[in-house]
């Protein structure tokens, strides 16, 4: 089973297959309006590149499919048959984070059985991000033929034009795996150069219709962008500089790319999905100007994630006009001591400007908050509610500290003996965000109780304090 699988052909047919959210299973009162989710952009993108360049590629989005099926995950599994079926391909291709650890899983055995009964033998590939953390559990438990590490807009083409698998940089075997530690794709210099998504190659609508969970866009329609990849952060919490180096698009891309999604896909909001779109600032700055010179923020509103540390009153203001409507803040924590030992590199007084400028501007935004970091203690997370209770934001997020693999954090704790490393389910944690272990110092059933009284301070007495006064300021303002 596991030999070296070669592709029959140059003209190949190739299938991403994005697996299902394990939260959605079994859930049946589907309700599109109140619930957040993002379109899968990466094999989106890696599906556009490979038709452009004369190939097959079709995309099984099971994320969607197990929520408009209710929740019933023998339906997915499925439609796995039915792909395999009707499209015999040359490779699969599946994506997926460290959460979908078992569900990766069902799905290979599911596209193996499929294939066995046709008679074909498709490779399988891993990639996204759990592949690049950690290729081995893809081929060794998993059942993959490979796993991609890193980026895969240049790999891609090799990959489906039938090079041979272990000559493709960042491409890994069983039994290369040994030999190629730290090799990973070769990444993409100019992404100007990459082609906008596709997004009829999956079910835009289910992702673009109007949600109120998607914050302004309860409205409009909105679709994701990127405005690169890569950060020039290295916080310790964050698995992000695993995959990618620091690049961008250039302003006229993106707004390019606005406007073709609003033509195309009809949509009057984009989110972009950037960890914080304030690493280039000239970019920022002239993608506004660029959309203020096409009249673009009449017909489009947009929200993005930005660091407290990225942010001045002119800047704001400018992104308003623009048609930014919503920016969402990792503040994290408002303790110094603890921001310093996440190696966040901001300032509580950031923390403060930032906050006092939205409220004076009235500019919407979210402060997500991390709570039970590593050696937090009770006085460290008082003063983060003491920030909540400050300044009152008109959104607010209450996050569950979750070693992520691939960050910093998480080697070490492995490296100490805190996270089991056999254990399979240490993957699946990743997602048990409110349930999960606690690593601050405070006692665990301590840190519940503050936990629970913090998510009643952010969800209930601050919402109900405030909540008209910036609804309507938001209301106001959309097109
Ligand atoms: C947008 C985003 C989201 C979106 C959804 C994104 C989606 N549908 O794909 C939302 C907000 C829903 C989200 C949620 C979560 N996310 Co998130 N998210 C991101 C973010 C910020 C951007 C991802 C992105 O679009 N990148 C741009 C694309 C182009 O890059 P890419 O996905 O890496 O794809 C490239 C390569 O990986 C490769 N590739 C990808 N797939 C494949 C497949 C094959 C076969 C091959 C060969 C190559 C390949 O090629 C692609 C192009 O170069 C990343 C951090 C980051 N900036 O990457 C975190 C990140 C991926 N998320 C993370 C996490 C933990 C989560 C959550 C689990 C958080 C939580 N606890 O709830 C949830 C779970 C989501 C779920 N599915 O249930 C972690 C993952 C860590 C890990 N080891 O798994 C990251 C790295 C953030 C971090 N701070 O560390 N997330
Ligand atoms: S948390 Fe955000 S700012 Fe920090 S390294 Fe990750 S992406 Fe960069």
């Amino acid at each position: 089973m596991f030999g070296t699988p070669m592709l029959r052909s140059n003209r190949s047919r190739i299938l991403f297959i994005q697996p299902w959210n394990y939260h959605d299973e079994d859930v049946c009162d589907y309700n599109a309006e109140h619930a957040w989710r993002n379109a899968p952009y990466n094999i989106v993108l890696l599906a556009t590149i490979c038709n452009k360049a004369g190939h097959e590629a079709r995309i099984l989005d099971l994320q969607r499919n197990l929520v408009v099926r209710l929740g019933q995950v023998n339906k997915c599994l499925v439609d796995i048959d039915e792909a395999i079926e009707n499209f015999h391909p040359d490779i699969v291709a599946v994506s997926f984070f460290s959460i979908h650890y078992f569900e990766a899983k069902q799905v290979v055995e599911r596209v193996r059985q499929a294939s066995e009964r046709l008679r074909i033998s498709p490779i399988l590939i891993a990639g996204g991000i759990h592949a690049t953390v950690s290729p081995e559990t893809c081929v060794n438990e998993l059942g993959f033929d490979y796993a991609f590490v890193g980026e895969a807009d240049m790999a891609i083409i090799d990959i489906v034009e039938g090079k041979s698998p272990l000559t493709i940089q960042g491409m890994l075997s069983r039994s290369s795996l040994a030999l190629c530690r730290g090799t990973k794709g070769e990444q993409i210099r100019e992404l100007d150069t990459l082609p906008f998504p596709d997004w009829s190659l999956i079910d835009h609508k289910f992702y673009s219709q109007p949600s109120y969970a998607r914050l302004v866009f309860a409205k409009t329609g909105s679709l994701d962008m990127i405005m690169g990849r890569g950060c020039v952060y290295e916080c310790s919490f964050c698995a992000y500089n695993a995959l990618s180096a620091v690049r961008f698009y250039s302003a006229e891309y993106l707004v390019d790319q606005m406007e073709y999604v609003h033509r195309t896909y009809g949509v009057n909001g984009i989110y972009f999905t950037d960890s914080t779109v304030g690493n280039n600032r000239k970019v920022l700055r002239l993608m506004c100007e660029i959309i203020l010179r096409r009249g673009l923020e009449k017909k489009l509103i947009w929200l993005a994630n930005i660091r407290p540390n990225q942010i001045n009153e002119e800047q704001l203001k400018l992104m308003w006009r623009a048609g930014c409507r919503f920016l969402l803040y990792g503040f994290e924590s408002n303790s110094q001591r603890i921001l310093d030992i996440m190696k966040k590199k901001c300032s509580v007084e950031a923390n403060e400007r930032c906050a006092e400028l939205h409220t004076k501007l009235m500019f919407p935004y979210c402060a997500s908050m991390l709570l039970g970091y590593p050696g937090e203690t009770e006085i460290d997370l008082n003063l983060s509610m003491d920030f909540l209770r400050k300044h009152k934001p008109p959104s607010i997020g209450i996050n569950w500290y979750v070693p992520l693999p691939g960050s910093p954090d998480y080697d070490k704790l492995r490296s100490e003996g805190v996270i089991n490393t056999d254990d399979p389910e240490e993957w699946r944690r990743i997602g048990e965000v409110n349930n999960a272990r606690c690593y601050a110092d405070i006692a665990a059933p301590r840190f519940r109780q503050m936990f629970d009284d913090a998510c009643r301070l952010a969800y209930s007495d601050i919402p109900n304090q405030v909540g008209e006064h910036w609804r309507s300021a938001v209301s106001q303002m959309l097109p």
